[in-house]
């Protein structure tokens, strides 16, 4: 590989993170690079055979090493703990919470190229480095943000296709429909049709997969736009970033709803390979289904409750919160309306992971993003309470392995305080942000050659008489 050694200060800062890591071996690779590499597509045609080549060392040296011991459980327990799929773009651990590339969100925040001073992440930033493995200049992410917004211009059929659907159609519905729409101009699909060799997959795949994650947030302002504000659409500005012009698309042009746009399409971009929405999107890609398909396929993951469909889920309970018990209500009437909600059969929304087993760092950067700009506001206090008085309660029950709040419980109270008050357009956000995570592996499945995913079924008679045998 060519790195691009470090400036000085950047090697003090890597020491420092490795010092303070628990991961020292995921951020080793930690470089920036200098400022003439403004290329994104070049970038990875240098890093694509290098990884080419781990991965068949990989495959030759280790291949017949086991991972672990698959149980019953795991069979009838959603696959939980089952190693079995890479994603190269984010790793998951269970106490400490996402890493992107090796960097833990804390560390995003340090070091990716921001709008202003000490600001928020840029979103483009993160795509960079989810898709290299590095840090990239402020150059460079300027240079994605032009690219992606020569790319957003989205065909007039798409708005078509999402026009047919009523008005009342959720508006995930509505986003998974246009996704749909925009498949028709898949250069994978043209580029497959005409015979491409499979060792020049990715190049395609790259192309859909940068034109999707400019068109999506269009698609997703447009549909904001179309339910909520009479189908009066606001064109895009291309002076802004990505995360700025989202917000700006959807109608909310504060500098702090800018900030808060560009932090929440960071955090919500990538969490591993196994949730419902990455999975999916990996799964039906690696049927060479192209990055379109693929994508709106994973949505229609993410609009499920257990899923991205919680941050809907969450305001909505708050707000019914309040509705039954007033404003100022105690943490005795708190915690009754916790266990009415858990006796009426239903969940907590925003508490718990499949994954994680610590309050989900995702929640703890919005909680800190409230405490700056939002201390007052009344539904962020009773978000602080709930922290309080929902996770004794859960850990009471007895049964739920993670009591603590994940991403989804605070994204609401944000979003509403800046005037983003309708709480079933919210999982369209998510779903606008997972476009980068899921097409940078998506890329990354092409260029490796990844496997058609195909595991093993099997009935419970089979289980059945396999645990006779082996009794
Ligand atoms: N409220 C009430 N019960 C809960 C609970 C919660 N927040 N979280 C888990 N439980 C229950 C489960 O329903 C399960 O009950 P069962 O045995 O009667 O079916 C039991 O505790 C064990 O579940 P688990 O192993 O702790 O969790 P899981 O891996 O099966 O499910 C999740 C994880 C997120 C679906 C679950 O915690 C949940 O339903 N949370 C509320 C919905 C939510 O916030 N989803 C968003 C997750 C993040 C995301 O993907 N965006």
């Amino acid at each position: 590989m060519v790195f691009f050694r470090s400036v000085s200060a950047l090697s003090k800062l890597r020491s420092r993170l490795v010092q303070q890591s628990s991961l020292n071996s995921s951020v080793r690779w930690l470089q920036i690079q200098t400022s003439s590499d403004l290329d994104l597509h070049s970038q990875l045609k240098e890093l694509i055979p290098e990884q080419q080549e781990r991965l068949k060392k990989l495959k030759s040296e280790h291949g017949k090493v086991q991972l672990g011991n698959i149980t019953v459980d795991m069979v009838l327990g959603g696959m939980r703990g089952m190693t079995g799929l890479l994603w190269e773009t984010s790793l998951l651990d269970p106490e400490e919470g996402i890493r992107f590339r090796g960097l833990s969100i804390p560390e995003c925040q340090k070091l990716l190229p921001a709008a202003k001073h000490a600001g928020e992440p840029l979103p483009e930033g993160l795509l960079w480095l989810l898709l290299t493995g590095k840090v990239p200049t402020k150059g460079q992410v300027d240079a994605l943000s032009k690219e992606l917004q020569s790319r957003a211009a989205v065909p007039d059929h798409v708005f078509k296709a999402i026009d047919a659907l009523p008005v009342s159609a959720h508006p995930m519905t509505q986003l998974a429909t246009g996704v749909l729409a925009l498949q028709v101009q898949s250069e994978f699909q043209k580029a497959y049709d005409k015979g491409i060799p499979k060792s020049k997959y990715w190049e395609p795949t790259y192309e859909d997969s940068l034109s999707l994650i400019a068109q999506v947030p269009v698609v997703g302002a447009y549909v904001y736009r179309r339910i909520y504000k009479n189908g009066q659409i606001i064109p895009k500005d291309d002076s802004l970033d990505y995360g700025a012009n989202f917000s700006h698309m959807l109608g909310f042009d504060s500098p702090e709803m800018h900030e808060l746009m560009r932090l929440y399409v960071t955090i919500h971009s990538d969490h591993e390979g196994g949730n419902v929405s990455a999975h999916t999107g990996h799964l039906v890609a690696s049927a060479l289904s192209d990055p379109y398909l693929s994508f709106a396929a994973a949505l229609n993951g993410l609009a499920g409750p257990l899923h991205g469909l919680a941050n809907q889920e969450v305001l909505l309970w708050i707000k019914s919160v309040v509705d039954e018990c007033g404003e100022n209500m105690t943490k005795e009437q708190l915690k009754d309306y916790v266990w009415k909600t858990l006796k009426s059969g239903k969940v907590v929304p925003g508490f718990g992971h499949g994954v994680l087993r610590k309050t989900d760092p995702r929640y703890m950067c919005q909680r800190e993003f409230a405490l700056k700009h939002l201390p007052d506001d009344p539904l962020f206090q009773l978000v602080s309470k709930l922290y309080e008085v929902v996770p004794p309660i859960l850990t009471e029950l007895g049964k739920v392995k993670n009591p603590w709040p994940n991403v989804d419980a605070h994204s609401g109270v944000l979003l509403n305080h800046y005037g983003l008050t309708e709480a079933r357009y919210y999982t369209v956000l998510f779903g606008v942000s997972r476009s980068i995570g899921i097409c940078s592996q998506l890329i990354w499945d092409r260029a490796l050659g990844l496997a058609l995913e195909r595991p093993k079924s099997v009935t419970m008679e089979w289980l059945e008489n396999y645990c006779k045998k082996s009794a």
